[in-house]
């Protein structure tokens, strides 16, 4: 029987390092996990639901640990998802970001090189649309593609940005294979109920089964490209199987308000008008906010083959679905 490849991810107890880590499974790879922490809460349930993978331990901002996750697990691939992701978190929280999702890039590339993988070990480094920013004066109107203008607009932005040039810069500087995925909003029935889809899809579960009244948002009018995460983890091993190391945008190119993912997600629940539900609160509101996110992902789509499957209403439906499943409604 051949031998599967051997792939390492960062952030496997994400939202995307649990979508990736199932497809690279049933790709016959083995799959490693670095996992945080001495005692990390989620480890139990990551073990339970995935038995066949292996983890790891280590943290973005302990080379030492690095080095030792990468020698020990000898990666074909490394998926380097692990990051401080929360945007308004970054903003409270700057220093840890830029040393996490900035630095912790760094630490990353190193360990491979200073193992001596430069050659062998393949890298996915993972960039967002975040640092694109939505600003008026570099908005293209076909959306942003991968020579777009970068103008992040909080700690979590330019902390990638960071990431996403270093990454570049071991391209180009030691021939390394790392790919960056420039990747906008991507979503699911594993997103964190942190981020604005799951903390709206998970309220109005629970508004359906008595069990809360309102749920409390802050800005309504930001739009995103949202997309599906199963989607976008097959995007990024697409990147990685591709001859060359290059950067890739994914995207919908569709951009939806957040009072559009509400009027849909309060439809399957059968509510015509979210208003009465919603109450606004400056604490989940920015310092300097997003205010449209669009991309345009015709190069993957052409290079790669890569096209998203499930569609703005599919993703809001099957969100909510998951949540009402998990209350038995
Ligand atoms: P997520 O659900 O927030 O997961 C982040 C992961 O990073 C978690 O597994 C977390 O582990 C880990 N982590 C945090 N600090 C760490 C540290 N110091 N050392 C090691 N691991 C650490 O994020 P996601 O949505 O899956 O996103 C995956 C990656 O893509 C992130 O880099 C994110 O910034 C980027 N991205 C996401 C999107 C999106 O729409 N989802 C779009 C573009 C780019 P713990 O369980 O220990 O906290
Ligand atoms: O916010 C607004 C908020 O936190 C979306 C991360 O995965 O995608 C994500 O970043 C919008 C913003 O995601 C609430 O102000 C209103 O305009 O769900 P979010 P994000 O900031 O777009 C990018 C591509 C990443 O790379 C990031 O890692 O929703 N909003 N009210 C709210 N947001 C939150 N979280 N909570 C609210 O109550």
């Amino acid at each position: 029987m051949p031998q599967g490849k051997v792939a390492l991810v960062t952030g496997i107890t994400g939202q995307d390092g649990g979508h990736l880590a199932e497809l690279l499974h049933n790709e016959g790879y083995e799959v490693h996990g670095l996992i945080r922490g001495q005692s990390n809460p989620r480890r139990v349930a990551l073990e339970a639901e995935m038995p066949w993978i292996n983890l790891v331990e280590g943290d973005l901002t302990d080379p030492t640990s690095l080095i030792r996750a990468v020698d020990l697990t000898d990666p074909d691939e490394l998926y380097n998802l692990a990051a401080v992701s929360h945007v308004g978190y970054s903003f409270k929280n700057p220093t840890l970001t830029a040393d996490v999702t900035g630095k912790g890039v760094l630490n990353v590339l190193e360990a491979v090189r200073l193992t001596g993988r430069a050659e062998k070990t393949r890298i996915y480094q993972a960039s967002t649309s975040e640092m694109f920013g939505g600003l008026d004066y570099n908005r293209p109107g076909q959306g942003y593609d991968e020579s777009s203008l970068f103008h992040p607009r909080s700690p979590y932005g330019v902390a990638k940005l960071y990431g996403h040039w270093i990454a570049k810069n071991y391209r180009e500087s030691y021939g390394m294979f790392v790919t960056c995925g420039i990747l906008f909003n991507h979503e699911g029935e594993r997103r964190g109920v942190e981020f604005v889809t799951r903390k709206i899809t998970h309220a109005v579960a629970r508004i359906k089964a008595g069990l809360q009244d309102t749920i409390e948002l802050g800005d309504l009018w930001p739009k995103r490209d949202w997309g599906y995460a199963g989607d976008f983890v097959r995007g990024m091993h697409l990147m990685v199987q591709h001859d060359v190391p290059d950067d890739f945008v994914l995207a919908t190119g569709e951009t939806h308000s957040i009072e559009e993912f509400l009027t849909l997600a309060f439809a399957e629940i059968g509510v015509d008008d979210w208003r009465p539900y919603v109450v606004q609160n400056p604490a989940f509101m920015r310092p300097a906010e997003v205010d449209i996110l669009l991309g345009n992902p015709a190069k993957a789509e052409k290079v790669l083959g890569w096209k998203r499957e499930v569609d703005f209403p599919g993703l809001v439906s099957r969100m909510v679905r998951h949540d009402l499943a998990l209350l038995d409604l």
